[in-house]
């Protein structure tokens, strides 16, 4: 038998490096009060390194920049239209597949053919465009992860899964008729990056089918969750993830898609579903309202606001995302920081996500109270000292102001998430993160809290302004 190394190293070499940029801890505290203590609104060029998010950030690979050469920029019945067709096809086994700029647009498409005002939409948890466009058309965006996924420090193999029980009981008690459709968002990136289970996948839609409502995949990061199936699940180790994905969306009636994430592109997304099985007026041509809405604000169904050249981007980026050497590397990577801030006794959600690690700034700052924003104070904290760049998920994103300007209600936990971008950072960007994050722990006592001085009406993490307490 050959030897098994141990070690699992990065499945490419670095053919065009991009430098970073250094600077000072002045330099740093200007650019922070100029930019309001957002980090959205500070200029890339004073981050060092750049853990904003994993939308849009990767590295393409060689194939997709060859694949962009190839790019037919015919406005209608481009022959890169039906590559990367026929590439989701083969995925994802939905028969209509609408492209989109990126994944809001595929959501405020489904949800504005599908709902009407006082809608219920349940999900494992709606991340924030998904529950901003759920909102929008005056429905209720109803978060129903298991419970478990409320304890950080816990660990299970899939806190993702949606409470099944919880889903019945929303559905008695709302009916079935104001439910236009379930989803499942995988992997959970409100809740820690944390994957959903096949058996969890199939009881949702038995649900979903026993009561006629259709049931859609958030698949912004479907690879990485059918890496954890195979890792985690019984019965699933030996099968390639490109089955178990299969598999996955067989269970959905459609998806929406962000091709920033497990698309390995830059920009794009996608609409993707099957006609609906169900005799239901609200469900009659869904697909092609669908699409008469893509013609009215992203452009002609073979190209949906996309370039040519980006749509073979994302038709090679879906295979190669869910290549094993890939997989297995991209997972580890993001569990050597977590593992690397745990030994810090830096407390984060366990286990460890597939695109991210989610430190628990409640838990790690508890002289800040959720009203002062504590994942704010640290995402800012580790800006100052280190450059680095991490977005709050917690209070900032999900909570909403009150009227009478009194202090917010908690949401249910203050994260600050460390999204690594896909084939991007080395292992010593990595241990860089893990030395600073660790001296700030050691410092935590001097980190104070936060509080807004101005916010839009909604989304309001991307533009608000803060002051210091
Ligand atoms: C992220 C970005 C986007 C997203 C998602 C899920 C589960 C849909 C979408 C929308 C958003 C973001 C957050 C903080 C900082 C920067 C960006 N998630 N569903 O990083 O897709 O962006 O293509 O419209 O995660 O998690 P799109």
């Amino acid at each position: 038998m050959p030897y098994q190394f141990k070690t699992i190293i990065e499945p490419f070499r670095i053919k065009t490096v991009e430098p970073i940029h250094f600077t000072t801890y002045e330099h740093r505290r200007q650019a922070l009060q100029e930019a309001g203590y957002n980090l959205f609104l500070l200029r890339s060029e004073d981050v060092l390194i750049d853990l904003l998010t994993d939308s849009g950030t990767g590295a393409m690979s060689s194939e997709q920049w060859a694949g962009m050469m190839r790019g037919d920029e015919s406005y209608a019945g481009a022959s890169s239209f039906y590559r990367f067709e026929a590439s989701v096809r083969s995925i994802t086994g939905f028969q209509h597949v609408i492209p989109t700029h990126q994944g809001r647009a595929a959501e405020r498409i489904l949800f504005g053919v599908l709902c009407q005002p006082g809608d219920v939409v349940p999900n494992n948890n709606h991340f924030d465009t998904t529950r901003a466009n759920v909102e929008y058309r005056k429905a209720e965006a109803r978060d129903l992860v298991i419970e478990e996924a409320h304890q950080p420090a816990l660990i299970l193999p899939f806190k993702g899964n949606m409470d099944v029980a919880a889903l019945e009981r929303t559905i008695a008690e709302v009916g079935p008729d104001r439910i236009p459709l379930v989803m499942l968002t995988v992997t959970n990136n409100a809740g820690g990056g944390q994957p959903v289970s096949m058996a969890n996948i199939r009881a949702v839609s038995e649900v979903c089918r026993r009561h006629g409502i259709l049931f859609f995949l958030d698949a912004c990061r479907f690879a990485e969750n059918a890496w954890f199936i195979k890792t985690r699940e019984p019965g699933y180790a030996d099968k390639s993830p490109a089955e178990i994905a299969r598999e996955m969306f067989s269970y959905a009636d459609g998806c929406t898609m962000s091709a920033k994430k497990d698309g390995l592109a830059n920009i794009g997304g996608f609409l993707a579903l099957n006609d609906p099985p169900y005799d239901r007026e609200r469900y009659r041509d869904l697909p092609q309202r669908c699409k008469n809405q893509l013609i009215l604000t992203e452009g002609f169904p073979t190209y949906g606001g996309l370039a040519g050249y980006d749509l073979e981007a994302i038709a090679v980026g879906l295979r190669e995302v869910l290549q094993e050497d890939y997989l297995r590397y991209r997972t580890r990577a993001t569990a050597y920081v977590g593992e690397k801030l745990l030994a810090a006794g830096v407390p984060i959600v366990q286990p460890p996500g597939g695109h991210a690690i989610y430190i628990d700034a409640r838990a790690m700052l508890p002289h800040i109270p959720p009203p002062q924003y504590p994942g704010q104070a640290l995402a800012v904290t580790m800006y100052l000292e280190a450059g680095i760049r991490s977005v709050e998920i917690g209070q900032v994103v999900f909570g909403r102001p009150t009227a009478d300007g009194s202090p917010e209600a908690p949401v249910p936990l203050d994260l600050v998430r460390l999204t690594i971008p896909r084939r991007v950072y080395t292992q010593s960007h990595m241990d860089y993160v893990a030395e600073a994050i660790e001296y700030i722990a050691n410092r935590r006592d001097q980190i104070r809290g936060l509080r807004i001085v101005w916010q839009a009406p909604v989304l309001r993490h991307f533009t608000a302004r803060f002051a210091p307490l």
